[in-house]
């Protein structure tokens, strides 16, 4: 299919092919040439993020509920925004009590005109490309090197046409419920995966029941054969292992999933009711992914922006009670929904212990995360 081919040549596009299309040759013109598109400067040596925890990034790590990969995003750059299905974040591994002898089915009942099944085979076969959208994980956390989150190509069906498809009550809201029965007990989270939408929620995102990544079938652990993909919200809602999609009503009480990741999407407390949850959106974040020397002492960092719509947020970066300094998104978001890069180089600091973090410039701008420094990372010179 066209559209998969087009994800996946970006992920294999060459380096200046990618600047070229990225719009970099203009910033690279106008700028003093110190600050050009992430410059071939060469560095001098990379300087570590302290204390995040000592776990390997891009390997899987633990069973069930309790598995994890946390994706290195260290070495992001123009030519490797699409992360590989192999080395992108998981969250929950495949669980050990699913049954993929029989063929995959997901029932979409409740109030509709008319309940229907879709085999998984006939989604994929229908699949269409939604282009690249990255996911993150609200509980992302300095403890894993914030690598609970990464970028992909996503094909599928959007939800809203299977919901057109049965006859789905227009007032009614949709509840994803996937498989999630482990036989291992988690030690830190609740087994059963399910979120319910408004069906405004589902439209204006473009929800999308996903059947390949990157143009390959989903592999087990991203939630074979189907999952959800909501554009700009949260990983929870991205329900993985769909087996119903049921239409309720309004007074349908929140999930224990919902309930769960309630203060990670912002909610006001737990909200019983399904409709007082308010969407879970990521708002406009940033952070730094490597910090290199060059030469004279000086410090280049390196990092993403992605969350909110702005297509070209301004953002300053801020080394601990230091002046701001302005960052340039030499690399914009290819959609509304992945991550761009920024640069900036500053001037040789004494030694001692830092903090960084990134502020938006743009105050009408909402950054819950970076207000509250969620994403504060800490080197030393
Ligand atoms: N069935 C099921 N779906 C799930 C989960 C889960 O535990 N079970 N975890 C959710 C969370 S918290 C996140 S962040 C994303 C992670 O998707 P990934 O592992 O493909 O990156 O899946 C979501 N979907
Ligand atoms: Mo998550």
């Amino acid at each position: 299919m066209k559209e998969r081919r087009a994800g996946i040549a970006l992920y294999r596009r060459g380096f200046l092919e990618a600047l070229l299309a990225a719009g970099c040759g203009a910033t690279t013109a106008e700028s003093d040439g110190a600050g050009a598109c992430l410059s071939d400067e060469p560095a001098l040596g990379r300087i570590p993020f302290l204390d995040e925890g000592a776990q390997d990034l891009d390997v899987p790590v633990g069973e069930g509920l309790d598995g994890r990969l946390y994706t290195d995003l260290g070495q992001l750059d123009e030519g490797s925004l699409v992360v590989p299905n192999a080395r992108f974040y998981v969250r929950t591994r495949t669980p050990d009590r699913i049954d993929y002898t029989k063929g995959w089915r997901i029932a979409v009942d409740g109030l509709v005109a008319r309940p229907a099944s879709f085999a998984a085979a006939e989604l994929d076969a229908r699949g269409r490309s939604l282009g690249v959208t990255l996911l993150e994980c609200s509980g992302n956390a300095r403890g894993g090197s914030f690598g609970l989150m990464s970028a992909a190509e996503w094909s599928g069906v959007p939800l809203r046409t299977l919901l057109d498809e049965v006859g789905a009550d227009p007032g009614a809201r949709v509840l994803v419920s996937g498989f999630d029965e482990h036989s291992r007990p988690s030690e830190r989270s609740i087994p059963g995966a399910s979120w319910i939408f408004s069906r405004a929620d589902i439209e204006s995102t473009g929800a999308l029941l996903a059947t390949r990544m990157n143009g390959e079938p989903l592999p087990r652990d991203h939630g074979f054969p189907v999952r959800l993909v909501v554009p700009g919200w949260y990983g929870c809602t991205c329900i993985k292992w769909v087996d119903t999609i049921r239409l309720v009503g309004d007074g349908e009480p929140s999930t224990p999933h919902m309930r769960e990741f309630a203060s990670r999407t912002h909610q006001d407390g737990e909200p019983p009711l399904a409709r007082d949850y308010r969407p879970a959106s990521i708002q406009l974040a940033a952070f730094p992914v490597r910090i290199e020397r060059l030469a004279r002492g000086r410090l280049r960092f390196t990092g993403i922006q992605w969350g909110g719509d702005d297509e070209r947020p301004e953002l300053d970066l801020v080394i601990s009670s230091r002046a701001a300094v302005p960052v340039d998104v030499c690399v914009p978001r290819a959609t509304r929904t992945t991550w761009g890069l920024w640069t900036a180089t500053v001037d040789p600091l004494p030694s001692g212990t830092y903090d960084v973090t990134l502020i938006s410039r743009r105050r009408n701008v909402p950054t819950r995360r970076l207000d509250t420094q969620y994403y504060r990372r800490s080197f030393a010179i």
